[in-house]
């Protein structure tokens, strides 16, 4: 059976790898994941991942979670050039440096953005405290200031002169707050190059499917009542709790 892919197109977690499968033309079999049912908490789904969480890959019985190590895993078990995650012990290390920083820095603080001024307001139909938006905004923009002064600097990708699994990571979650009208690149030229870069590499055509459902949520997503498992999450996640 060909690789299984739980996931769903407003994670951006699950963006990155779908881009990559595409991509690498990895044959697979997507699993998609209703987020806004309680089917993370089903006992089927707690039987693939007792986390209740998405993106998972199931491949060959091998059951594997946490985006950035499906990331890995896709890369070297479907043999993508090496330049994707390099088997350079140096080179590697640096995209494993990139990747530790992103779950503790671009994930939280885009998505933090991007909940907060486009999901929450879509789903509860509310506008989110001003004070607790421009401290999130804040945040992310000191994310942005060290990608592109600590990681980016003079290079054409984030940890190389070739694209790497870290850029495509970074550029998911990037893309987000985007969704909801805020473009993160704005005040970072270099940034916005680099953005323009991943898209060639990954081709445009991909780069814009995979982000439209996000894009177009705006017509998806009203308040109703199966926004509350969701409406839930996002609120664990923001911090906030009315
Ligand atoms: N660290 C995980 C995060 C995965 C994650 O946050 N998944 C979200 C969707 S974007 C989810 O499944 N949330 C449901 C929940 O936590 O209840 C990864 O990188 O794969």
């Amino acid at each position: 059976m060909p690789l299984e892919f739980y996931y769903n197109l407003i994670s951006q977690p699950c963006w990155a790898i779908w881009i990559f499968l595409k991509l690498r033309g990895i044959p697979y079999t997507g699993r998609h994941v209703n987020v806004l049912t309680d089917y993370l908490k089903s006992d089927e789904f707690s039987k693939v991942n007792p986390r209740q969480q998405i993106p998972v890959i199931v491949d060959d019985g091998f059951v594997l979670t946490e985006s950035t190590a499906i990331m890995k895993y896709l890369a070297v078990r479907y043999n993508a050039p090496d330049h994707w995650y390099p088997a350079d012990v140096r080179k590697q290390a640096k995209v494993d440096e990139y990747l530790a920083w992103h779950n503790l820095n671009t994930r939280p603080f885009a998505m933090k953005v991007f909940h907060m001024e486009g999901l929450l307001t879509k789903l509860t139909g509310e506008p989110v405290s001003e004070k607790a938006l421009s401290t999130a905004v804040e945040e992310l923009e000191e994310t942005l200031c060290l990608l592109e002064k600590t990681f980016l600097q003079e290079k054409n990708f984030l940890c190389s002169d070739d694209i790497t699994i870290a850029d495509v990571m970074a550029i998911c979650e990037l893309m987000q707050p985007l969704g909801a009208g805020r473009d993160v690149f704005k005040k970072w030229p270099k940034l916005q190059a680099w953005k323009e870069k991943v898209e060639d590499a990954v081709g445009r055509q991909l780069f814009m499917e995979t982000h439209k459902e996000i894009y177009e949520m705006p017509q998806v997503v009203g308040p109703f009542p199966q926004a509350t498992a969701l409406i839930k999450f996002v609120r664990k996640i923001t911090g906030l709790t009315a």
